[in-house]
């Protein structure tokens, strides 16, 4: 079952979802102590490897019979064999076309609800190029004239090119980084530059194996590359030793990582990335007008400024974000409404994006301190008048006791 589809039920009331803890039967992925060759490995014991993991990790996926898995098990050289499993995107679409968002540009570009309650057209930065993002997800509309795609890399079975056949990739590389250009809309990080990493099919689901492989893209690309972000709009019911390992060190390479908190209204310590210690993980909250005080009107997800129903909640979720009803670009060069925290999160990378076009050097460490220390605090909902003399205000109806704040763009 595809949670982007469970979250469309005719009440609007979100299921959660055991099935996507689904795991693929007779797929394993196999992680082997440091120093060991991957390819030789799976030569050794007969495996057609279909991913081979050499930077973040060592190992690799494929198919393996039960013997296969008993001799692995036994050999000294691996750490865990275990099984794949699917993976999904957590977004999906309200209104194809339709557009929300609060007031345009004096470029003409529209501010999306989402950018405008973070204040980022209030951050000084038009042009975030310095930065490269990879986002992690369905891939991205390669021609799309709203983003800035350098290069990516698709580890879907039987799909060569990055290009977006979901819609899901461009949405949220948009509401990262769509261009001020007179155009469509603009994202948090204008221009920041994109690297699709194509790890989830046109259906908006893929395998925990391809998702290891995006991240060691990532690790081996992030120098070379100028990628200081990665965004991963997706997950599963499970935690997964190798994707873990290879996050961590993927981090310690200096990718931040700012990962979905996921949409089954549930504690997201079982969901996994989002339930990683060293990702930034982010919760959705619905607002309809851009602006704080909760005046707006109340969303198919909750009243204005207040946590969207479907938001996973918890102590592993460190920061929310707008993930209600956002406009952003879309495949096929088009621009399209979605809601969910895969919609959440991007706000967020968005952010770290601009913190790091003035801090090219800051550690993921320092990046996610400095988007917590600055961003505005769940209470009071009413608005007050920060030190810069700005209207700030929070949201209302967190699930849990552990108050994360609602990230802010404009002073970072
Ligand atoms: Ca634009
Ligand atoms: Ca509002
Ligand atoms: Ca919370």
């Amino acid at each position: 079952m595809n949670l982007n589809h469970l979250l469309i039920s005719a009440a609007g009331a979100v299921l959660s979802s055991i099935a996507s803890a689904q795991v693929i039967p007779g797929r394993y992925i196999v992680m082997l102590q440091a120093g060991n060759n991957p390819q030789g490995m799976a030569a050794m014991h007969g495996v057609r490897a279909e991913h081979v993991y050499d930077t973040a990790v060592q190992g690799f996926a494929g198919e393996l019979s039960a013997a296969q898995v008993q001799a692995l098990q036994r050999d000294r050289r691996v750490l865990i064999v275990e099984p794949d499993r699917q993976v999904h995107i957590l977004g999906h679409v309200v209104k194809p076309g339709a557009i929300t968002a609060a007031i345009v540009t004096s470029t003409g570009d529209l501010v999306p609800t989402g950018v405008d309650r973070i204040d980022a057209e209030l951050n000084p930065i038009s042009n975030a190029s310095a930065v490269g993002i990879a986002i992690i997800d369905t891939g991205i509309c390669l021609t799309h004239p709203d983003l800035y795609v350098v290069s990516g890399i698709s580890y879907v079975t039987g799909v060569t090119s990055a290009n977006d056949d979901n819609g899901h990739g461009s949405h949220v590389a948009g509401i990262a980084a769509a261009k001020i250009n007179g155009l469509g809309v603009r994202g948090v990080a204008p221009n920041a530059k994109l690297f699709p990493v194509k790890v989830l099919n046109s259906t908006g689901s893929g395998t925990l194996s391809a998702v290891i492989s995006g991240v060691n893209w990532v690790t081996q690309n992030a120098r070379f590359k100028g990628i200081k972000v990665a965004n991963m709009s997706l997950g599963f019911t499970a935690t997964s030793t190798t994707l873990n390992s290879a996050i961590t060190r993927s981090v310690n390479a200096g990718v931040t990582y700012v990962v979905a908190a996921g949409n089954n209204s549930l504690d997201a310590a079982t969901f996994s990335p989002a339930n990683h210690p060293s990702v930034i993980a982010v919760s959705a909250v619905a607002d309809e007008d851009g602006e704080c005080g909760a005046d707006g009107l109340a969303t198919y997800y909750g009243a204005d400024d207040s946590f969207a129903t479907f938001s996973n909640y918890g102590l592993v979720v460190d920061i929310a974000a707008p993930g209600v009803t956002i406009y952003s670009t879309s495949m096929n060069g088009g621009y399209a409404t979605m809601s969910g925290t895969s919609m959440a999160a991007p706000h967020v990378t968005g952010c770290a994006a601009l913190y790091l076009v003035h801090h090219p050097t800051a550690t993921p460490a320092t990046v996610r301190t400095a988007l917590l220390t600055l961003a505005t605090p769940q209470s009071p909902v009413e608005p007050w008048l920060d030190a810069t003399g700005r209207w700030r205000g929070g949201f209302s109806g967190d699930r849990d006791t552990t108050p994360e704040p609602l990230v802010d763009a404009a002073g970072l």
